[in-house]
């Protein structure tokens, strides 16, 4: 299963809205015969991929980490393929949260042997993405902050490259290539002028603030969520929204990216905007160089409330300490 996991990983960015998933299949004496993974959206099922290249008969157990799809979709049932195969035993990492699949049932009925369950916690985590979308109907929602050590984004006059590393950073490339799209706010593009390399970019920005000569715009297809307007103008989609207390309403926004297909969103913005993100958050990277800024009127990274008592505050859990030396990232979710 720690296999299948790897192999689809190999993936990780290119299958949305669909998961990723790896399948072994093994002989009866436990060697790996045939490998496969779900390579893109539209591509083969994993267990497809690895079981066309055994003979009918030479497998004995399949791996899977996700349960193997019964319906016609973009390709033929893999159950049936994993019958036809005479495969003896079916282990299967989650049950898939899709209404349309249901192949345990099938797999049992034929007479295999199918154990569900296994490294359960760890595939979940891989399609966090595609169980939110399927289980909520909504896109997934993570924000991604750098911080010194008390928590500080910028100075007070916003001087904020860099707080973290190269290493650091070179990550954050990575991450962004996990995700459908990333969404800042008008502010940062104002502030910072980043590119934010990706092919699908969000901008915030109620008054129409930004410019096309900003940095943003010069690739991918943007959307512009705004106050004034509905309008396409080549790559740039101008995408009229409503507004509560002199504010996008974010609500607005998760729901017509789901709507675009846009399954999961990175938000890369300052501390007002993560703040207000919060609460539809599902999961947090959170970079800390070993700074302390000690400016009194630095700008935090959540940033968007006052409290009087800690019992106020908001709760996560730490999933993930790494290192990107001299920098930490820590990876937490909402409880
Ligand atoms: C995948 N890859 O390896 C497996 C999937 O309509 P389709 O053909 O794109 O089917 C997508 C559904 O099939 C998907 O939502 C999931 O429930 C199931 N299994 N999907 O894309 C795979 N095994
Ligand atoms: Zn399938």
């Amino acid at each position: 299963m720690r296999k299948c996991l790897e192999l689809a990983r190999q993936a990780e960015g290119d299958t949305s809205p669909n998961p990723m998933v790896g399948c072994v299949i093994t002989d009866e004496f436990d060697n790996v015969i045939s490998t496969g993974f779900h390579k893109r959206c539209g591509a083969n099922h994993a267990e497809r991929e690895a079981l066309l290249k055994i003979k009918k008969g030479d497998g004995d157990t399949l791996y899977v980490n996700l349960e193997p799809c019964s319906h016609y979709g973009k390709t033929p049932p893999c159950v049936d393929l994993i019958i036809e195969k005479k495969i003896k035993n079916v282990v299967i990492g989650m049950l898939d949260p899709n209404p349309k699949v249901s192949g345990i049932q099938k797999l049992i009925e034929a007479g295999i042997h199918v154990t569900v369950g296994v490294l359960e916690e760890e595939c979940k985590k891989l399609n966090e993405v595609f169980l939110k979308n399927i289980e909520k109907k909504k896109t997934f929602v993570a924000i991604k902050t750098a911080t010194t050590l008390d928590g500080k984004i910028a100075t007070s006059m916003g001087s904020s490259k860099w707080i973290t590393s190269e290493d650091a950073r070179a990550e954050v490339r990575n991450i962004r290539q996990r995700y459908d799209a990333i969404l800042t706010s008008s502010s940062t593009v104002l502030y910072d002028n980043p590119t934010m390399g990706h092919i699908k970019k969000v901008i915030l920005d109620r008054k129409l603030k930004t410019k096309l000569s900003h940095k943003i715009y010069k690739e991918g297809e943007i959307y512009v969520f705004n106050g004034l307007k509905d309008e396409v103008i080549e790559n740039v989609h101008y995408i009229k929204t409503p507004c509560l207390d002199g504010k996008i309403s974010l609500e607005f926004v998760f729901n017509k990216l789901y709507e675009l297909g846009i399954m999961s969103v990175l938000i890369e913005s300052g501390g007002k905007l993560n703040g207000r993100a919060l609460k539809y958050a599902d999961k947090i990277y959170h970079f800390i160089a070993p700074k302390i800024a000690g400016d009194n009127a630095a700008k935090s990274c959540f940033n968007y409330r006052e409290i009087s008592m800690i019992s106020e505050c908001e709760n996560f859990k730490i999933d993930k300490v790494e290192f990107f030396s001299p920098d930490i990232l820590l990876t937490y979710y909402p409880i």
